[in-house]
């Protein structure tokens, strides 16, 4: 990769983290630049007009073009690497785990755990309150539907890590902040201990 690379982000977010995790096992440098979304970093008319007009983060700067979307961010990064596979099928059903993280997990696991540990019970609205449960049976159901694909396999797709490994990995692995019982997912904590005892593997904290 020639061009620079820089990730605006919050660390603290599992969608930014994806990025860097990608970025480590393709031994890409990546420049960071954080944001604090909790004082609306990412709602100022600079940054709406300069780098994502959704508003959020993470976005991967190439050069001078802005690349809004972590999953779309990781791949950019991963392109030509063996974090894709080669073969049409199996990068077809890496995407379609990646399509199914944004619908079916991240916006349950990921979203439970932000309103749990960042904004708190007590701050929430009642429109939000209403939707924890709806949101905590989405997440079971996302779990357990993981948990029986890895029953019988080390991976998602194929035989080595994908990056449908990494964009689930990231929410899943903090799910217990949202208060998920990960120990009810025997294959899910077999798969979380290969995915952190790679050599190329960066703890979400670095
Ligand atoms: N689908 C997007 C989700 C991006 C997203 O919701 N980012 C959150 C943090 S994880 C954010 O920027 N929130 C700040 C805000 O909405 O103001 C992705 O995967 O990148």
């Amino acid at each position: 990769m020639t061009e620079k690379l820089i990730l605006h982000e919050y660390a603290a977010s599992g969608n930014c983290y994806k990025v860097r995790l990608t970025a480590a096992q393709v031994g890409v440098p990546l420049e960071r630049r954080e944001y604090d979304i909790m004082k609306g970093e990412t709602r100022t008319p600079e940054f709406l007009a300069k780098v994502d007009a959704n508003g959020r983060i993470p976005v991967l700067q190439i050069g001078d073009r802005f690349l809004a979307e972590s999953n779309a961010a990781c791949f950019y990064i991963a392109d030509g690497s063996p974090l894709i596979p080669s073969d049409p099928f199996d990068r077809a059903d890496m995407l379609r785990w990646m399509f199914w993280e944004q619908y079916h997990h991240e916006p349950n696991i990921a979203t439970l755990r932000f309103w749990l540990q960042y904004i708190g019970l007590d701050a929430l609205g009642e429109v939000r309150r209403l939707q924890i449960v709806p949101k905590r049976q989405a997440g079971i159901a996302a779990l357990e539907l993981m948990d029986r694909h890895l029953t019988n396999r080390d991976w998602f797709v194929g035989d080595s890590m994908t990056l449908a490994d990494i964009c689930l990995f990231a929410y899943t692995h903090v799910a217990d902040e949202a208060d998920f019982d990960l120990e009810l997912y025997p294959s899910i904590i077999g798969w979380m201990e290969r995915m952190m005892t790679d050599p190329r593997h960066v703890a979400f904290g670095d």
